[in-house]
């Protein structure tokens, strides 16, 4: 019983943090052949033309891996895989940013910019280049460790 009650409030004490970090962002590391999926925003104007991981806000309900699969659907036309998570949680103002990695389904259509300015594959020695948004800059590091380990 006091196993049972301290597991309850196990959860309840994580709950009660997530709260106060914020809504989580979603964003997607999509691999291919040793490539990285990279998108350019068009919005808000602070970050219009630069790069980030596609992805967006978590929706109440929705698990994380579901919310990346529904961000790269919305966004990019495609059917992406969620394979991992990838470094640690990152601020950004609109709360915590959550890396999680992907490749795209088998027959998956080539990703198109619906909502962005532009998408395309870049190398890792490319990464460190990019005119990346600020939270997405953290993970550089992490990125081109993915793409050298594939
Ligand atoms: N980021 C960010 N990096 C990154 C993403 C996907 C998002 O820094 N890879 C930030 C940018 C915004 C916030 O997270 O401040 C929300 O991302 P957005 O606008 O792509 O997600 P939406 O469209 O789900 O969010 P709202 O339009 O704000 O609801």
């Amino acid at each position: 019983m006091l196993r049972i009650l301290a597991a309850r409030s196990e959860v309840l004490v994580e709950r009660a943090a997530a709260l106060a970090a914020g809504p989580v962002v979603v964003a997607t590391a999509a691999v291919r052949a040793g490539l990285l999926l990279i998108a350019q925003r068009t919005r808000p104007p602070a970050l219009a033309g630069r790069w980030e991981l596609p992805g967006g806000r978590v929706e109440p309900g929705e698990s994380e891996p579901d919310a990346v699969v529904r961000e790269c659907r919305e966004e990019l036309a495609t059917q992406v895989r969620v394979t991992g998570r990838l470094g640690t949680d990152l601020p950004i103002d609109a709360g915590v940013l959550r890396v999680h990695t992907a490749e795209l389904a088998s027959g998956a259509p080539e990703p198109q910019a619906l909502e962005h300015a532009a998408v395309r594959w870049a190398g890792p020695d490319e990464l460190a280049e990019v005119d990346w948004v600020d939270a997405d800059r953290a993970v550089v590091a992490d990125l081109v460790a993915l793409l050298r380990s594939g």
